[in-house]
């Protein structure tokens, strides 16, 4: 077999391979270090243009990158779409939510599917900056309502992670989580509820629970009706009572300007 046509001038090739590669990594180092956008949240990246919903990677502390789903068609009060940032999610119970404070603290499960995004991130998030609140829900039905929340944030660690929420707007949700206002959260192995005993232990979850719950969103993935054992479900109160789980049930926030 002759080869001749591939044979070429070594050092004339080289030059020119060694020219070509400065060049692709000068507008690569450009791109990347020059012009570099970090975005905080989900709002910052639908304001840049993106309206398809999908993983992003966003920066919550500034420094950091964390995966997280961005809803980027669901409404707030007014009507205007997108910019939601998932940071609570059951779809098809794929996912154990029955863990431990750590695991809360710094999130857990899959981006794609069930996950939630961490207490100290939703910290980093509306420590400097307010937010609303997006409650989705879906029974197995197929019926879909939400229920709004002008505003929401989270104390830091020291503070036990508290939850402030308020400004309900009825999506045909009812109000559940009002009664959760204040609250610190709590695990099975941190109890920071107002219970005699552990509300995470008793109903199999983690929240921002009082003595104990109007909405379990992180308890046990159930099927629908179910009242074996009180409440442990995935339940919103307000819409289906507290022995019905939720088919799927997403909390989202969005930036408020
Ligand atoms: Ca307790």
């Amino acid at each position: 077999m002759c080869s001749c046509h591939l044979r070429l001038d070594n050092s004339v090739t080289t030059q020119t391979m060694m020219v070509f590669f400065a060049v692709l990594l000068s507008v690569f180092m450009g791109s990347v270090v020059g012009d570099e956008f970090k975005p905080v949240d989900c709002s910052e990246i639908y304001k840049k243009g993106q309206t398809v919903s999908g993983i992003y990677s966003i920066y919550p502390a500034g420094d950091i990158s964390v995966w997280v789903y961005c809803d980027m068609v669901s409404t707030g009060a007014d009507d205007d779409k997108g910019g939601w940032t998932v940071f609570q999610r059951r779809m098809d119970g794929s996912i154990n939510f029955y863990r431990p404070w750590n695991e809360y603290k710094r999130g857990f499960g899959a981006t794609e599917g069930e996950y939630w995004l961490g207490l100290e991130n939703m910290y980093q998030l509306t420590r400097n900056r307010n937010y609303m609140l997006r409650v989705d829900m879906e029974d197995f039905t197929g019926n879909k309502v939400y229920a709004l929340y002008s505003s929401f944030s989270v104390d830091s660690e020291a503070d036990g992670y508290r939850l402030h929420v308020s400004g309900f707007k009825n999506g045909g949700a009812g109000d559940s989580l009002t009664y959760h206002n204040g609250q610190m959260f709590t695990t099975f192995d941190k109890d920071q509820d107002s219970y005699g005993k552990n509300c995470a232990s008793e109903y199999l979850g983690a929240f921002w629970y009082t003595s104990c719950h109007y909405t379990n969103p992180n308890g046990v993935y159930i099927w629908g009706e179910d009242n074996t054992h009180f409440a442990i479900g995935d339940s919103w109160y307000h819409w289906k009572n507290n022995y019905n789980g939720l088919k799927s049930i997403s909390m989202k926030i969005r930036s408020v300007s």
